[in-house]
């Protein structure tokens, strides 16, 4: 990659797809019958916390029975021989690039395997079965949630993202729709800061049109395709 030295990879729903994890918004992206939109919210989780606690476990459980897909090998290649700077900034809350061996990366989005204490903000691993109204370790609240970001809240490391935004050469999307922002609105921060901008999905996203050049397939073979 002529003149690249610092690349942002931004990765959604899509690249874990071919793992055997559901999207969100694509056929059978509803959650439990209702817009993940209606239910992913703070709201939500003080209506009825063990119906939360329930996908969420599900969700968790279903980890266990997944592995990377190539899309995430090539990522995890892509870290350990990329000598400029990268950062790989995941909206999933599943373990799929740690597990390929990614490591500069982080999850916007929360993590399944860990546990957020609503009162004290301590986040630690998810270990077992947590129900509703568990204690935090730390504070002792009855108030351990799933580490996961809601619509409303604000996402993990915005200024880790922002700052890594503003200097990468190359901004790469892989399997999102960008239909949820602030991760919808990268590309065109990327662009702004004059980084080349590449899209790799299934199909055109919503801000397709603010990429310099959109490839279309699946990501298990149009991220190796990329990488190598
Ligand atoms: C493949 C494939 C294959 C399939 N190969 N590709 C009005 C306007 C603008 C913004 C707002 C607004 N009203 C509210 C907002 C803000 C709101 C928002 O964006 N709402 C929209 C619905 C409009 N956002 C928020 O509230 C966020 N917080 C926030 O904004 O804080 C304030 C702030 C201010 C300033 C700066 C920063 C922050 C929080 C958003 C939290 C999102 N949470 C969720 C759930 C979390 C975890 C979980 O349960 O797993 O995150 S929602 C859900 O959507 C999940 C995902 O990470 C996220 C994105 O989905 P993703 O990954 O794009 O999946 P899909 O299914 O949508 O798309 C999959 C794609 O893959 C498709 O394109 C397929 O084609 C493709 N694909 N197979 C390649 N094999």
């Amino acid at each position: 990659m002529k003149d690249i030295t610092n690349i942002v990879v931004l990765t959604g729903a899509g690249i874990s797809a071919e793992s055997g994890l559901a999207t969100f918004r694509g056929p059978g992206g509803l959650w439990e019958g209702h817009r993940v939109e209606d239910v992913c919210t703070p709201e939500a989780l003080a209506r009825d916390a063990a119906l939360v606690h329930r996908f969420y476990d599900a969700r968790r459980a279903a980890l266990g029975g997944v592995v990377p897909n190539a899309a995430h090998d090539a990522l995890a290649r892509l870290d350990r021989d990329w000598p400029g700077e990268l950062l790989i900034v995941t909206q999933n809350v599943d373990d799929l690039h740690e597990r390929a061996g990614a490591r500069r990366m982080l999850h916007m989005h929360g993590e399944l395997n860990s546990a957020l204490c609503a009162a004290c903000d301590a986040r630690r691993p998810w270990t077992g079965s947590l129900p509703p109204g568990t204690s935090c370790d730390g504070c002792g609240a009855p108030a351990l949630r799933p580490d996961i970001v809601f619509f409303g809240e604000m996402p993990y490391q915005m200024d880790t993202i922002d700052r890594a935004l503003a200097t990468c050469d190359l901004f790469v999307s892989i399997g999102t729709s960008g239909a949820v922002y602030p991760a919808a609105g990268f590309v065109q921060t990327a662009r702004y800061h004059g980084a080349a901008t590449l899209e790799l999905n299934l199909e055109p996203s919503a801000g397709s049109g603010w990429f310099g050049e959109t490839r279309l397939g699946p990501a298990s073979e149009l991220v190796p395709a990329w990488v190598d």
